[in-house]
């Protein structure tokens, strides 16, 4: 007998013996911009996160857990479809998701799961393969949010939105989990994205503290080639007094500061949702940071305002993951009390990593650790032993094998992830390299395109585009990333290695500079009519002009 039957329309397999009630439940937390920095499991600098540790010290944590593309759209793309940017599409997060691609939610579903999503997806639409979801339209806001919603239209809710999405969660456990089926749950943060506004409640500890400032704070990008100083990313430059650092826009104008990027327009924006109450409260602890702020400034070098900006940043940055992880605790307490840890695989994650000062940097995108790194841990009692830390080359790519692997169902062949199952388990799992491909460019924070392959050992770069240029990284010798030593003659051999096996890559996985050549062309033509976000349309056609030369 045929033991999987092919809905052919759609493509989708149905595995007529996976009724199993064994089959676990898979609840997949992620934030966005969750550097593995701000998570006590990794490093204890910055913030305790005991909830989030919780998960690790059930499970596995991964060490070198990646992404394929470090931007947010493009990561969540790969991870519902396993596979790489190119493949499905979506390369930036600019254009929409297309969704006649297969997503591994779509698949569980029709093979009997139950699914939910909650939180940010940010696709431009909406998910398929969801029995029910609530999402943040784009990027969502942090007070008082809109959602769209499957069945009541869009709703607007009152409050803070880690809150709120914990509640929607849990209200759907409650109330609309079905006993009789195994449930596929995504319950997916805004925080800590930018503009990093934290919850009422922690408003006053969390402006009080002071942070250790990175080795590479006053990065001058001399050791590598132009893409990393060309960056619009560094706090001191690109980092806004108002929409950043909370600097009141009157303020910046009394004390004549230019604005950087939508500054004012930006912080107006978000202080604009607040009702009363909550703007009270914000000017509570925001009115005496701008008073000291107003009397520091005029004496203020380059190096204090640095400085400033950081400890201002990592304030308001690690304030939004006091929610997180309260927020995740809540959920955790709930499946304890409600027997719903033991057949329960647990992920948490983010979208990709972020720069905490690291350069010099916020944001991500770029392939120096800290963004294109990523946290992971992953708990399922009674499966994974508790309290193991793994150091293997593991991708967001892999999460969509990981699941259907879990529940019993075969994968679609052309998904480019393998299932991180025997790993967690504690069998043979082999992968010597990585492939990455970062593309959103000309667009906001201005990071050269770039793809590159990474072992345990080495990173080899090719940026491209604006620039033509390799970079080798001795990750061993030089773990702060600082050093191309592309030209080195003492690293001939590992180079022309290195070389071969991102050739390979890019065969295996079919990447070519082809495809991104299309891509690019619809991209820049619409930067040069303002469509691109944070692109001026002037700095759009000037490319697309020498690029058509
Ligand atoms: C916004 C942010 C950027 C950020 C992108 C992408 N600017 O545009 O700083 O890089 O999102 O972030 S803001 O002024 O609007 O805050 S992503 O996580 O969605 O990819
Ligand atoms: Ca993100």
């Amino acid at each position: 007998m045929k033991k999987y039957l092919t809905l052919g329309l759609i493509g989708l397999t149905v595995n007529l013996f996976a009724q199993s009630p064994k089959r676990p439940n898979i609840i997949f937390i992620m934030s966005d911009d969750h550097a593995y920095q701000a998570i006590s499991a990794y490093d204890q600098r910055l913030i305790s996160t005991p909830n989030i540790d919780r998960i690790a010290k059930a499970g596995i944590l991964f060490t070198n857990a990646s992404v394929t593309n470090s931007i947010c759209a493009p990561s969540r793309a790969t991870i519902l479809t396993g596979k790489h940017s190119h493949l499905n599409g979506k390369v930036d997060n600019h254009f929409k998701f297309d969704t006649t691609n297969i997503t591994f939610p779509q698949i569980l579903q029709a093979n009997g799961y139950q699914t939910a999503m909650f939180g940010k997806l940010h696709f431009g639409n909406s998910p398929k393969g969801f029995d029910q979801f609530k999402i943040l339209p784009d990027q969502g806001n942090y007070y008082n949010p809109d959602f769209i919603t499957k069945n009541n239209g869009n709703i607007q809710v009152k409050g803070y939105v880690t809150d709120i999405i914990t509640d929607m969660t849990l209200d759907w456990l409650k109330q609309e989990r079905s006993p009789d089926k195994p449930f596929m749950l995504m319950y997916l943060h805004k925080a800590p994205h930018r503009s990093w506004l934290m919850a009422e409640r922690h408003l006053e500890e969390m402006t009080q503290k002071s942070y250790p400032e990175p080795k590479t704070l006053f990065d001058d990008y001399a050791g590598r080639t132009a893409p990393a100083k060309e960056a619009e990313m560094n706090i001191l430059t690109s980092m806004s007094w108002s929409g950043d650092n909370k600097i009141y826009p009157a303020v910046m104008d009394s004390l004549k500061i230019p604005e950087i990027g939508f500054d004012k327009q930006r912080f107006k924006a978000e202080m604009g949702r607040l009702d009363p109450n909550q703007k009270a409260n914000f000017e509570k602890v925001y009115d005496q940071i701008n008073a000291e702020f107003k009397k520091a400034y005029p004496s203020m070098t380059d190096q204090d305002k640095m400085r400033w900006k950081f400890q201002r940043y990592m304030q308001d940055y690690l304030g939004t993951i006091r929610a997180v992880d309260e927020n995740v605790g809540r959920l955790l307490d709930y499946l304890e009390a409600n027997h719903l840890m033991e057949n329960t695989i647990i992920v948490y994650t983010s979208d990709q990593g972020f720069y905490l000062g690291e350069h010099g940097w916020f944001d991500k995108r770029f392939i120096y650790d800290e963004s294109f790194k990523t946290p992971l841990m992953v708990s399922w009692p009674g499966k994974i032993k508790p309290g193991q830390k793994s150091d293997a080359l593991v991708q967001n790519l892999d999460f969509a094998q990981t699941f259907l692997d879990a529940a019993g169902v075969p994968a679609p062949k052309d998904m480019q992830g393998q299932s991180l199952i025997p790993l967690m388990l504690g069998k043979s799992w082999n992968r010597d390299a990585v492939y990455y491909h970062y593309y959103e460019y000309p667009a906001e924070h201005m990071v050269n395109r770039h793809y590159a392959i990474v072992t345990k050992k080495y990173k080899l770069i090719h940026y491209y585009f604006s620039a033509d240029t390799w970079e080798l990284i001795d990750r061993e010798k030089d773990p702060l990333e600082l050093k191309n030593v592309y030209d080195d003659p003492a690293y001939a051999t590992i180079r022309k290695t290195l070389h071969k096996q991102l050739d390979a890559l890019r065969s295996k996985y079919k990447d070519s500079q082809t495809i991104s050549d299309g891509y690019i062309d619809r991209f820049l033509n619409d930067a040069s009519e303002g469509k691109v976000f944070g692109v001026p349309k002037e700095k759009a056609r000037a490319m697309k002009a020498k690029r058509t030369q």
